[in-house]
């Protein structure tokens, strides 16, 4: 097995139902399989604040694919979803971010892994907790202890499990 877990974002367009149909999207990707996801979560913008909440969630990936193609596949999924890309951190209807590899270290002008920023976001860490509180990862370390210590801030779990209709609120 080769594990990669990657980060979705959205907050234009109805974001959770963009980050609903970006996982389903994944569980159909040519030459990985999806294996488990995080809950959705409400997160306060990082960075560059003057815009919309996001809805994040981490998923976790079985691939076939080397890193740099897993990415493509990543950003041809954003570009079906409408993606575009005007300013650094600006609102988008998707970001597919790869976090974590296999163990992989990388540094590419397209790709570092693990992801250089990933520890300090909590929009990453508590989702990717839910999923892989157990894990301590090359490069990242403990999981349940990163995200602990970033909890709270400005992230909220969606209780959309008892209340699927639940309406659109951003
Ligand atoms: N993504 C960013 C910058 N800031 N803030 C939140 N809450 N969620 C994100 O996914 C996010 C962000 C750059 O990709
Ligand atoms: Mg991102
Ligand atoms: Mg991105």
């Amino acid at each position: 097995m080769t594990l990669a877990y990657v980060a979705l974002g959205s907050n234009l367009e109805q974001p959770q139902q963009q980050v609903r149909a970006a996982l389903a999207a994944l569980g159909h990707l040519d030459g990985a399989t999806l294996l488990r996801h995080s809950s959705l979560y409400r997160t306060a913008p990082v960075g560059y604040a003057d815009q919309p909440d996001f809805i994040n969630a981490v998923a976790l990936l079985d691939t076939e694919l080397p890193p740099l193609r897993l990415l493509d596949a990543l950003l041809a999924l954003e570009q079906r979803f409408g993606r575009q890309r005007s300013f650094r951190n600006a609102p988008r209807v998707l970001d597919l971010d790869l976090l974590y590899y296999d163990g992989v270290f990388l540094e590419e002008p397209r790709l570092i892994l693990p992801h250089p920023r990933m520890r300090e976001r909590a929009f990453v860490m508590v989702p990717l907790a839910e999923i892989a509180a157990g894990a301590t990862l090359p490069g990242v370390g403990d999981i349940a202890a990163l995200a602990a210590d970033l909890a709270g801030s400005g992230v909220a779990r969606l209780d959309d499990e008892s209340n699927p209709n639940k309406q659109e609120q951003a």
